[in-house]
C-alpha cells in the first residue's frame, strides 16, 4: 500500500494525537475511530477521539472506556487522522482542528486533491479497518478483545454483513484472521442487526410501504420524514444502513433512500449499475461505485423529482 511508511512515520513522530471520522457516522467510521483510539494508545500517544455527531446507540457498545467528543480539541496536535473520511469537509464543521501534520486514512477516491500531508488510501478496501488492520499490525499494537471487536464491526457494516459486492478474498482473510485472534463474528453480527430498538423496527416498516417502485423494478425509491424519528423515538445515527433494506427486488439496479432533516434532505444511494460515486458528485456528495450520498437542499418532493430527471440521463427506464 503506497504510503504506509509515511504514515507509520507520521504516527511514531507525533506525541499529540486527534482521531476524527466523519459526521453521520457509520460502523466503519466508529469501528475505526476506537480501534485507531485504543491502538495509539498503547503506544503512549495522547489521543484525542472526534465524531462530530457522537455515537449511535446501536454503536456505542464500541465506545465503552473511552472519551469521544463531538467538539475538536482546544489546542494544537501534533497530528489529525481522518478515518473513513476523503476529506477535513466531512467533519461537519469541526474541521478547524489546530494541527501540525495531516493524515487521511479511507478507501473512498478522494473528491479533493492536495490536501496537505499523507493520503493513506485504498480503494480495494471493503472498509477503512481493512488498512487500520495492517497498520496496528505494523505498529505492533496488541489486538486487545475491544481492537478485534471494533474492527470486526466496521468490515461488517461496511459489507453488509459480508454479503456485498466489495467483500473480497482480502477482507475474508482479514475476518478469519481476526476470529482467530479470538473475534467472536456472531457476536458482533448480533450487535450490529440484530439489537435495534422498536422505533427502528417500525421505521423500516414505513419505510418498506413507502418505497417507489419506477423503471419496472429497477429504480426503488422511499423516504424517512423528520417527524418519523420524533414519533418512534429514534436518533439520526441509527438509520444509517436502512436504505439496504430496499434492494430486495432482483432487477434492482438503483435504490434511493431520502431523509428529511431541517438542513436538506440527504440521499443515501445504492448502485448495481451506474457508478453511484460520480452520480452524488453531481449533487456535491461523494461516495464509491456501489454506495454513496449527497444532501440536497430542496422539498422531499422535489428532490424525488431532481433525482429521477438526472438518472433517466444515466439509464434506460
Ligand atoms: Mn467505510
Amino acid at each position: 500500500m503506497r504510503n504506509l511508511r509515511k504514515a507509520i512515520e507520521l504516527i511514531l513522530n507525533a506525541h499529540s494525537i486527534c482521531i476524527a471520522c466523519h459526521e453521520s457516522p457509520n460502523g466503519d467510521a466508529i469501528g475505526s475511530l476506537t480501534a485507531l483510539g485504543r491502538g495509539l494508545s498503547q503506544l503512549s500517544k495522547e489521543v484525542y477521539l472526534l465524531s462530530p455527531d457522537g455515537m449511535p446507540a446501536h454503536l456505542s457498545f464500541l465506545g465503552e472506556g473511552l472519551e469521544i467528543k463531538n467538539i475538536p480539541p482546544r489546542g494544537k496536535v501534533d497530528l489529525l487522522i481522518l478515518v473513513d473520511a476523503e476529506s477535513p469537509q466531512r467533519l461537519g464543521g469541526t474541521e478547524e482542528i489546530i494541527r501540525e501534520k495531516t493524515l487521511i486514512i479511507d478507501h473512498h477516491p478522494p473528491s479533493t486533491r492536495g490536501s496537505r500531508g499523507v493520503n493513506l488510501i485504498d480503494k480495494k478496501a471493503s472498509a477503512t479497518a481493512e488498512i487500520l488492520y495492517k497498520l496496528l499490525r505494523k505498529l505492533g499494537v496488541k489486538f486487545t478483545t475491544a481492537i478485534i471487536e471494533a474492527l470486526l464491526s466496521a468490515i461488517l457494516s461496511d459489507t453488509g454483513g459480508l454479503r456485498f459486492p466489495n467483500t473480497t478474498p482480502k477482507t475474508l482473510n482479514i475476518v478469519a484472521r481476526l476470529m482467530r485472534a479470538g473475534g467472536d463474528l456472531e457476536k458482533i453480527y448480533r450487535r450490529l442487526y440484530e439489537e435495534r430498538s422498536e422505533g427502528y423496527l417500525k421505521i423500516l416498516g414505513e419505510v418498506l410501504l413507502r418505497a417507489r417502485i419506477n423503471c419496472g423494478g429497477k429504480v426503488i425509491t422511499s423516504y424517512i420524514l423528520d417527524e418519523d424519528r420524533e414519533k418512534y423515538d429514534v436518533e439520526e445515527g441509527e438509520l444509517e444502513g436502512i436504505v439496504n433494506y430496499l434492494r430486495l427486488l432482483r432487477d434492482w439496479q438503483v435504490v434511493f433512500l431520502l431523509k428529511e432533516r431541517r438542513d436538506g434532505i440527504r440521499v443515501n444511494i445504492r448502485s448495481r449499475s451506474l457508478d453511484a460515486g460520480k452520480f452524488a458528485q453531481l449533487f456535491g456528495g461523494g461516495g464509491h461505485k456501489e454506495a454513496a450520498g449527497c444532501t440536497i437542499h430542496l422539498s422531499l418532493e422535489e428532490t424525488q423529482n431532481i433525482l429521477m430527471e438526472e438518472l433517466k440521463k444515466w439509464m434506460v427506464c
